[in-house]
């Protein structure tokens, strides 16, 4: 499977890993929230996640705010990852 197919699919399987544990099977609530946050993305466990999450105000988080939120990391992440090619290619030229 290509690497973009392989992380789409992983999305897909690690929201529902966590939403089908209890009450709606295609929402999070708090404490499947809060369990998929502390094992699958450590770097983003808040406990406030549940208010940053929660774009409609329903108490759940279903797939799409899921996905809004990791636009937002990822989003976040690209910066950091350009500015790390930018300074390896300054530091680079002063070596060739
Ligand atoms: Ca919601």
């Amino acid at each position: 499977m290509a690497a973009v197919e392989s992380a789409v699919y992983s999305l897909l399987e690690v929201f529902h890993k966590y939403s089908a544990k209890e009450g709606d099977q295609l929402k999070l609530n708090r404490s499947e929230l809060f369990v998929l946050l502390s094992q699958e993305l450590p770097c983003c466990y808040r406990k406030d996640a549940m208010s940053l999450l929660d774009l409609d105000g329903d108490g759940e988080v279903d797939f799409l705010e899921f996905i809004e939120f990791i636009t937002e990391i990822t989003t976040e992440l690209q910066e950091m990852y350009l500015d790390n090619i930018i300074h390896y290619n300054r530091y680079s030229e002063h070596f060739v």
